[in-house]
């Protein structure tokens, strides 16, 4: 679009930072917690960046306060974390644990007092192992009425408190991982049709305690936060262009539909009608469907990278090439699905130590796409750079890299409401350092940095980043100081 004069940031917009309770946390065994699919799978010999877990993670469930104080001394507006179900019930369902309700009450009490707008996540992957254990977890739509239960549990308690709420975090990643690449827990390979059995299970979940939320009195914003790779076709030959389009019906509008319009997308339905892999849905699961939809009044996004879009011959590549969790550049090998696309890389763009495409007209054309297709207002729940850093003698850590992924990414999201998005917030992936699920603690993607590796042990201690002045910067002038020569 033509270039126009700036309009900047609204006034109220939501400058935040994110973290996941799984990924910070730790004190897995601590005040009654329950254990989770994650604390179990890690324990599988080869499953994590050199076994690490996240057993003491950042230490935030000791530190929290800490951490809020640092981020109210950022500026930020908003927090985005997510509460462990299995802190709250350590069963998945059945007894509440009231020390897991004074952890979250105390997390959003601090952030509170310091005038930051507590967003909270309700599932970011940590699912109580009682559940798997009961009945396969996400496996079985039993796990439906345990998911609102527990939702509708944290409404009662929170629900006064809390404004934002996520209901699931990137069902499209743990759901893809765990059974297509068996690289989450719980660690299946190529189970296409559980794959989406499993997903239907999760929309249900996610309508229903969209729907209870709103019965139970809730006015405040609710959605879900989807990882959103947008595609780019690799050239004007019509096949790729295709492989685009099918690529986006079964890897993004699969998720976005559903949760912005209620119902699965066409020619993907086709598509898995015909290989046998359709979800089966129960009487009146669409119509749930479509009235949630109507319910939501963001579309999450967790932004990191586009992708491009080649047609793929029958003996073409597989989903199941290597990732590159070990930041070995390089390492990560080309995926598509057979005889409908593949994504080569993208000779325009550089890419990070772990592959991933740095893009920040990505993310410009996913608040397009979103705006123009669902005609929602958007949360960035997450966008952000993993890296190595270091910290210097003198306790610095000058991650100039960061910076400047950072504020590319903002320049575009800016120019997004300029050009008519209705963006609320934007939270930079992460504030502290944490554990990257794969990859271990060396890759980075804090505002703060933690002293920690991969072994156990270390200080924990935290120390700003060059990347938190600048932040700070850029919030205390609504982003206008992103623009500075
Ligand atoms: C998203 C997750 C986050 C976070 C981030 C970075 O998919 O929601 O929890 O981990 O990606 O990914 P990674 O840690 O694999 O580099």
């Amino acid at each position: 679009m033509e270039e126009r004069e700036r309009t900047g940031f609204p006034e109220g917009f939501l400058w935040g930072s994110a973290s996941a309770s799984y990924q910070v946390e730790g004190g897995y065994q601590e005040d009654g917690k329950g254990m989770t699919n994650w604390d179990t799978f890690v324990r599988i010999p080869g499953k994590t960046y050199k076994a690490t877990t996240g057993d003491t993670a950042v230490d935030h469930y000791h530190r929290y306060k800490e951490d809020i104080a640092l981020m109210a001394e950022m500026g930020l507006k908003t927090y985005r974390f997510s509460i462990a179900w299995a802190r709250i019930y350590p069963q998945g369902n059945g007894q509440i644990n009231e020390k897991g309700i004074a952890f979250y009450r105390d997390i959003i009490e601090e952030c509170r007092k310091h005038q930051i707008e507590p967003m909270v996540t309700i599932f970011h992957w940590d699912l109580p192992q009682a559940l798997v254990d009961a009945y396969g977890g996400w496996e079985s739509r039993e796990i439906v009425d345990d998911y609102v239960n527990y939702a509708k549990t944290l409404f009662q308690y929170f629900g006064d408190k809390v404004k934002y709420w996520i209901t699931l975090n990137e069902q499209n990643i743990f759901t893809s991982l765990g059974w297509l690449t068996a690289q989450h827990p719980p660690g299946k390979f190529d189970d296409q049709k559980t794959f989406y059995q499993v997903n239907h299970h999760a929309f249900m979940a996610h309508a229903k305690a969209v729907l209870a939320y709103r019965e139970m009195g809730g006015t405040g914003e609710i959605g879900a936060s989807f990882a959103y790779t947008p595609s780019y076709a690799l050239d004007c030959n019509p096949i790729n262009v295709m492989a685009k389009r099918d690529y986006d019906e079964l890897k993004n509008f699969w998720w976005m539909d559903v949760y912005g319009y209620g119902r699965y997308p066409k020619a993907a339905m086709a598509y898995l009608k015909k290989k046998g892999f359709a979800p089966h849905l129960e009487e009146g699961d669409e119509e749930i469907l479509k009235k949630a939809a109507k319910e939501i009044t963001f579309m999450g996004v967790n932004y990191y990278q586009s992708c491009v879009c080649e047609y793929n011959p029958l003996d073409g590549v597989t989903p199941y090439g290597t990732m590159n969790t070990t930041g070995v550049k390089g390492s990560a090998q080309e995926v598509g699905i057979p005889g409908i696309y593949k994504n080569p890389a993208n000779p325009y763009l550089m890419t990070t130590d772990w592959d991933w495409t740095i893009d920040p007209v990505g993310l410009r054309f996913c608040c397009r796409e979103i705006t123009s297709r669902y005609g929602l207002p958007i949360v960035i729940s997450e966008n952000g750079l993993g890296a190595f850093d270091k910290k210097e003698e003198d306790d610095k850590i000058h991650d100039d890299y960061r910076i400047c992924y950072l504020k590319e990414h903002l320049k575009e999201l800016e120019k997004a409401i300029e050009e008519g998005c209705d963006v609320l917030a934007y939270c930079t992936w992460s504030f502290t350092d944490l554990l990257s699920w794969l990859n271990g603690y060396q890759k980075r993607y804090g505002l703060i940095y933690v002293d920690r590796e991969e072994e156990e042990g270390a200080s924990m201690n935290r120390y700003k980043k060059d990347s938190y002045y600048w932040y700070q910067e850029v919030i205390r002038t609504n982003g206008a100081s992103l623009f500075d020569k």
